[in-house]
């Protein structure tokens, strides 16, 4: 085994190190075979700790000698690190190791991207680098020298000092070892300042290889606005003269939020008009916010240790989500959110994967960054925040800025200062954090003599590890219409803490019509026999847009469920209408149109007739899916050519939330469009296409009608010398692949010179796609199983994490029939009976397996 045998670490057994690190000085020498890296560091015992026992954490590294107070030592080296005696008082350890970087193809602690180095210490990274305490809640000052021949040599806080061959970098801030960054290597900076609110003025940096420097303007520019935005709404200044962002090629996620020195996959920051869509454009926005975000919450307060993750992670989440709010549509961007959620979080909480958003246990941390920790963190905070309200939830943040600021905290300190500020016991909503799986809301009404009442009753599955769940405190807002489309009870919330509660309204005329969960106040879902008639009422006259947009996708829901279970069943004429309605209402954002366009998954559907207790067929769905779109097409018939035509955009190209709602309403309409005049349109707009959204958005229709051959061709020639571009050439004929043809397209792009696999934005790519095309990837011979099984196989010695992260296609396998599970499990088990499988893929596996 290449790893030790898997040990599980647990939440209870914390213990404090029996040190505190005083300062650390790290020099690199570097080179790409042989890096030389010594650390000199200062331990002083730690008083609030019983165990003394010095161990430091190592792995992949070579010592070449270390010493305590200039005596040379010999270590007992294990291979997750080192112990030795060391004094019950204040000293000096040295020590020199060697790594090769150049053949770190984990992409974890130093590695090389084209020629540059560039680190990832999060979570357990930089004992890859050195021996040290790598735990978050040993926190430091380091200083930094870097030796060698690079143009560009960068490190955390400011620049100290440099000259031929080296430079020096000192973090004035203390931190734990998983923020530290080093990049070296021959780049470009796209140059920009800020002044802050006390007037200090920040140099910003964002640096990129030569010949991407026209790609930087758009993610500087949403720096500037996330730092104005974070002393505006949160009162937190920035902390350093310097602030720098680099764009990596080959990185295993989004980006990193690294003290002063961020590091940013390159799809995660790179933009152009031409090069990117529309959707590239806010999400580089929103993960520039998150990154940024993070110097507070993350950096200046962190973890104690990785069990509280969500600590940083759900609050960053949740503050990128009212950046975007702010800068875009509030409502869009609500409701985007909660696709998502449900696309990856519900799948999560219901299955084999399923934990608390704060986990009590793990073998491998990586495998904890997941929607759960981050997303439904996230939510939980926007449930306090609703809970509490605006006034104390401001001060809760206030107090914990003064309180923590420089410590490493956990949920009981985050939830201690909103107690404090509002002297409520928050015991019963902390079960948010320790019991996983989505509650179910069942909800029924009477009305007798004006008075109307809501019947509330919440159950949470078993899952697995915890089959009995207690009630949770549930915030659910709600609105009342009356039968003439007034609103007759503006929003309340209404606080479920029982398993079974009633709430009343008196004085009503007549029955009105409930508006439950407005704005999705609460990760749950709903379980209500709602009269179809209700929800058309809902979708015309709803003043909440959440609510009125979740009308018209449970009709939707509906007429699909029926349509991919009953033979003859026909699309929903009431949604059909109600939709038409709505597309005519020009008073409403096109974006909102287009959303309300859109359908359930066919994930998400399969889900839920699995939740019926009916199997799901992934080609039914496919089929009902499809035919939905012809009715919507034919539904809106001429009415799509007035929406296109009103929708385009005569203005220069600006990614701004005005232009790019309008693209997104031309883009959803022009899909159907294409189903009824078979591309003729989408040709003509993608042989007209000056902007890779326009470009993109008429290949993606031509490729679903079948007929974008050419495009395809023209399309890769045109853009065979960018990554980024090419990333999407390769993910898009898999994604709009027809089922039966998915596996194959697939497997052909894998044979592709470009298919560079060790790259991880390549490798997503692909299995990303086909993992999403549903019933590709569920296509009756089990083609796509066998295939990303080979490559999860291929990948894993190279890059786990990666590998890891991917296995999680299969963990809805037992929704499934008999046919499909028997197929996925014998490529689970030809999976964990690969010799020396990482930690990380093995721990997923052995999950998804139950
Ligand atoms: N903290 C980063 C995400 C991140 C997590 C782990 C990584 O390597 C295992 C890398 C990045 C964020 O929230 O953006
Ligand atoms: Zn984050």
């Amino acid at each position: 085994m290449r790893d030790a045998a898997p040990t599980t670490v647990y939440l209870k057994d914390y213990t404090p190190f029996g040190y505190l690190v005083e300062a650390v000085h790290l020099t690199f020498d570097l080179a790409p075979n042989a890096t030389r890296v010594t650390s000199r560091i200062r331990f002083a015992p730690n008083p609030e700790a019983t165990d003394r026992r010095f161990f430091l954490e190592g792995e992949a590294l070579k010592l070449i000698r270390a010493s305590i107070d200039g005596q040379q030592v010999t270590p007992d080296i294990t291979p997750e690190g080192l112990s030795v005696a060391a004094p019950d008082a204040p000293f000096d350890w040295e020590a020199v190791v060697e790594i090769d970087p150049e053949n770190n193809t984990a992409l974890e602690g130093l590695y090389m991207s084209n020629g540059m180095y560039c680190t990832q210490c999060e979570a357990q990274g930089f004992r890859k680098i050195t021996y040290y305490p790598d735990r978050p809640d040993v926190m430091s000052i380091f200083t930094v020298r870097i030796n060698g021949d690079l143009p560009v040599m960068l490190s955390n806080g400011n620049p100290v000092d440099q000259g031929e061959g080296w430079a020096e970098w000192h973090d004035p801030w203390p931190k734990p070892s998983y923020l530290f960054a080093l990049v070296a290597g021959d780049l470009v900076a796209h140059t920009d300042s800020f002044t802050t609110v006390s007037g200090r003025s920040v140099d910003l940096n964002l640096w990129v290889r030569p010949g991407d420097e026209h790609k930087c303007a758009f993610g500087m520019q949403a720096l500037k606005k996330s730092m104005k935005w974070d002393e505006d709404v949160y009162g937190r200044e920035y902390d350093l003269d310097v602030f720098n962002i680099v764009a990596v090629d080959d990185f295993n996620m989004g980006a990193m939020e690294n003290k002063g020195l961020n590091i940013f996959n390159s799809s995660c920051v790179l933009a152009s008009p031409d090069t990117s869509t529309d959707a590239n454009f806010e999400r580089i926005e929103a993960i520039i916010a998150h990154e940024y975000f993070h110097n507070w919450t993350g950096n200046r307060i962190t973890c104690r240790d990785w069990f509280q993750l969500c600590l940083k992670e759900g609050l960053t989440v949740f503050r990128d989500s009212q950046f975007t709010s702010d800068m875009r549509s509030a409502p869009v961007k609500r409701i985007s959110d909660v696709i998502d959620l449900r696309a990856r979080q519900f799948p999560e909480d219901n299955g084999p994967l399923s934990h608390p958003v704060r986990p009590e246990s793990f073998q491998e941390i990586n495998n904890f960054y997941t929607a759960t920790v981050y997303e439904k963190g996230a939510e939980v905070i926007g449930m306090l925040k609703r809970l509490v309200g605006d006034a104390a939830y401001a001060e809760a943040l206030d107090l914990y800025f003064a309180r923590h600021d420089g410590q490493a905290c956990t949920i009981e300190d985050w939830l201690k200062v909103f107690e404090d500020v509002t002297g409520r016991d928050l015991g019963q909503f902390k079960r948010w954090y320790s019991q996983p799986g989505t509650p179910r809301l069942k909800v029924s009404d009477e009305f007798a003599d004006g008075t109307y009442t809501l019947h509330f009753e919440q159950m949470t599955p078993a899952t697995p590890e915890q089959p009995d769940k207690l009630a949770q405190v549930i915030p659910v807002a709600v609105g009342l219409i009356g039968p003439n489309g007034d609103e007759v009870l503006q929003t309340q919330v209404l606080e479920m803490t029982e398993a079974k509660q009633s709430f009343s309204f008196e004085g009503l005329t007549a029955k009105p019509v409930p508006s439950i969960l407005r704005g999705f106040s609460a990760p749950v879902i709903l379980e209500r026999d709602t009269p179809k008639a209700e929800r058309a009422f809902l979708l015309a006259h709803d003043t909440d847009p959440f609510n009125r947009w979740e009308a018209g996708r449970a009709l939707a829901r509906e007429t699909l469920l029926n349509m991919a279970t009953e033979d003859g069943a026909t699309p929903d004429a009431d949604y059909l209408d109600g939709l038409v309605r709505l597309m005519r209402d020009d008073g409403l954002d096109p974006a909102y149109r287009a959303l309300m366009l859109g359908l359930p998954g066919q994930a998400e559907l399969a889900g839920a007739l699995a939740e019926q207790g009916i199997t799901p067929d992934p080609m039914a769905i496919w089929q009902a899916v499809e035919r939905l779109k012809d009715a919507q097409a034919d539904a809106l018939g001429a009415l799509l050519d007035a929406l296109f035509e009103a929708s385009q955009v005569s203005e220069p190209y600006a990614p701004d939330a005005a232009q790019s709602s309008k693209r997104a309403l031309a883009g959803a309409v022009l899909r159907l469009i294409t189903r009824r005049d078979g591309g003729a349109r989408a040709a003509a707009q993608y042989a007209a296409a000056d902007t890779m959204t326009l470009q993109l958005s008429a290949l993606a229709c031509l490729l679903q009608a079948g007929t974008g051959g050419a495009q395809l061709a023209a399309f890769y020639e045109q853009w065979q010398a960018d990554r980024l571009v090419i990333d999407k050439w390769f993910m898009l004929q898999v994604s709009e692949a027809a089922p039966e043809a998915a596996a194959a397209i697939a497997k052909k792009l894998t044979k592709h010179a470009d298919f560079n696999w060790k790259n991880p934005n390549r490798f997503r790519a692909v299995f990303g796609a086909l993992a999403g095309n549903h019933a590709g990837f569920h296509a009756a011979s089990g083609a796509s199983y066998a295939l990303l099984a080979d490559w999860l196989i291929q990948l894993d010695p190279l890059n786990p994490q990666t590998t890891a992260r991917m296995c999680a296609a299969f963990q809805t396998w037992k929704r499934y029939g008999a046919d499909r599970q028997a197929l996925i499990a014998t490529q689970l088990e030809r999976i964990a009976a690969t010799p020396d499988l990482s930690r990380d893929t093995a721990e997923m596996i052995s999950r998804i397996r139950g």
